[in-house]
């Protein structure tokens, strides 16, 4: 049967092969990006399903009920998300499922994967994917609907939509987005197949996160996918909830039964004031949840608002601070924030907080030699003895898109990943205890061989292991809710 205006929006697993078991990288979180275009079209007048196939296989679901699901109902479009790196291969396998059962239906995938990966995307699996939605996708999506809908079939030339021929040429205008942030409706996380029963300790079903922010970042770092204009998509400028439209938000969420919320954008790029607002309408609203994390980067917020964000009602503030790197030589190298100082004058407040507070760290950096890994895990220690602990230590993940791989040379880089087919390999790799994977190194330097990136990373995670038991805040940070361990990755 099908309903006119039924969409039909799919958050793939990893992959067949990772199905039943927790891969590498997390799957389990519902996908904003997903919620966001649901709540969008729904606003426009269709009906729409989203089914987290990460989820319901990792629940015991069969591929016979995952199919038995998608056959009970013929949408006018499906739309896979490939947000993360690691769903590539079950985007790909779904997009295959969805086109044997329904040949004639219009299978399009999106998300910030995808888009950085458009033409690779469009040049090699143009028979089961009819085209790639680059960026945000609300209006761009809604406009290939309303095309199936008027034409039956995806007019050229829709912006943000890119298809290819037989030619292999791509056709591709791309999208000006101006809807601003407050404008945009409420998400919610009801109505996402299959409704799981939490089971005793999980606290995956119980997240949610705030979008706060889109298009981009201030800063320019070479490695990254925000700042350059990578992170824009669509966008001229950042454009940021107000705090009022966040606590808005935030209680739908609460209506819900989620009480663990995330901020986990740019947000900290608007200042201090929203911030502080956003606390103070929480207090207002006699809001109260279970647990609230906050992102930082260096440089942009005075060290006060540590406290007020400390202040947030909720049983746990856990406040996580990237800082990547102790060598200044090797954040300039990136055009990253390097000031030393000013980042232990944040974490001398920030580690005194009554909040689980923690720190990122990477290594396998431009120009990074041995003597810049050793301040790394001074900084490391230091920290560490100062209250703000180590969330996680990860290898760089050098990505085609970035400025640092167009300019590898300069740091005699040899990167071993060039596109979408080389990063698949992230489908493939179960989580280990250990984080330790050689195979997701994606570049080396003569300087820092990819055996010696493994190596350090099994050593530094020694060292975290070591300083973080001896830390004077150990017990009071254990108490808060800190959780010591060696497999989260990147
Ligand atoms: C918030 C966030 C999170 C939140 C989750 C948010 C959520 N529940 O969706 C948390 C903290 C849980 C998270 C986790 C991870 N994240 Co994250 N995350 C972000 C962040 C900061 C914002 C993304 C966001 O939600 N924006 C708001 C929403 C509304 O926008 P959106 O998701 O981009 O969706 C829009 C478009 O992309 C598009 N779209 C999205 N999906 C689809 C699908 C279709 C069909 C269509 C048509 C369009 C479309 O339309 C949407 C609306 O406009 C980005 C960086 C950034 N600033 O964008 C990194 C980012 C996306 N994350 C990244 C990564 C790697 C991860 C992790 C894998 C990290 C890890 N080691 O575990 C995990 C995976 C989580 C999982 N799958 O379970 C990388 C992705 C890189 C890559 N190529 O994979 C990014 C780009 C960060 C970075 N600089 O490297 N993340």
């Amino acid at each position: 049967m099908q309903t006119e205006k039924f969409i039909c929006l799919i958050q793939p697993h990893t992959s067949y092969k990772l199905m039943n078991v927790q891969p590498a990288l997390f799957d389990q979180f519902d996908s904003i990006g997903l919620m966001a275009l649901a709540a969008y079209l729904k606003q426009k007048g269709y009906e729409v399903e989203i089914l987290h196939l990460a989820k319901a296989f990792r629940n015991g679901y069969s591929r016979d009920q995952v199919v038995r699901k998608i056959k009970s109902r013929k949408p006018l479009l499906f739309g896979i998300g490939n947000m993360w790196v690691h769903q590539s291969v079950g985007m790909l396998e779904t997009a295959e499922l969805l086109k044997k059962i329904y040949p004639d239906v219009a299978v399009v995938v999106g998300g910030q994967h995808a888009s950085f990966f458009a033409e690779d995307i469009v040049r090699s699996y143009s028979d089961m994917i009819d085209g790639v939605i680059v960026g945000e996708g609300e209006e761009t999506l809604h406009d290939v609907v309303k095309s199936l809908e008027e034409n039956h079939g995806i007019v050229a030339g829709i912006p943000g939509f890119m298809t290819g021929n037989e030619d292999g040429e791509f056709s591709f205008t791309p999208r000006k987005v101006t809807v601003r942030l407050d404008q945009l409706p409420f998400m919610s996380h009801q109505g996402i197949w299959p409704h799981i029963v939490p089971a005793v300790g999980d606290i995956i079903p119980f997240a949610a996160t705030l979008d706060s922010v889109r298009g981009g970042c201030p800063q320019s770092c070479l490695h990254c996918f925000e700042g350059n204009g990578l992170g824009k998509h669509g966008r001229d400028k950042m454009d940021f909830h107000s705090p009022e439209y966040l606590i808005d938000q935030l209680k739908r969420y609460i209506d819900e039964g989620k009480t663990n919320i995330l901020i986990q954008d740019s947000y900290y790029a608007n200042g201090d004031e929203p911030i502080e607002e956003f606390v103070s309408l929480a207090h207002k609203n006699n809001i109260y949840v279970d647990a609230m994390h906050f992102f930082v980067e260096p440089g942009y917020l005075s060290s006060a608002t540590f406290k007020v964000m400390e202040s947030f009602p909720a049983r746990k503030v856990a406040i996580d601070y990237g800082i990547e790197t102790g060598s200044e030589k090797v954040a300039a190298n990136m055009r990253r924030y390097h000031d030393m100082e000013r980042i232990y004058a944040d974490v001398e407040v920030l580690g005194k907080t009554q909040t689980v507070s923690t720190a990122w760290w990477l290594i396998s950096l431009p120009g990074e030699e041995d003597k810049d890994v050793k301040l790394t895990e001074k900084a490391i220690i230091d920290t560490t003895q100062m209250g703000v602990f180590t969330e996680r230590v990860s290898q760089l993940l050098l990505f085609p898109q970035t400025e640092l791989y167009k300019n590898r040379e300069k740091y005699k880089m040899t990167a071993f990943f060039h596109n979408f087919d080389d990063f698949k390999i992230f489908s493939d790799i179960e989580r280990r205890d250990n984080g330790l994977y050689p195979e997701l190194v994606t570049h080396e330097m003569p300087y820092q061989t990819r055996q010696d990136t493994i190596r350090m990373l099994a050593d530094l995670k020694k060292t975290i292991r070591r300083v973080t038991e001896a830390s004077p805040y150990y017990e009071e940070k254990t108490k808060l809710g800190f959780v010591l361990n060696d497999f989260d990755f990147f």
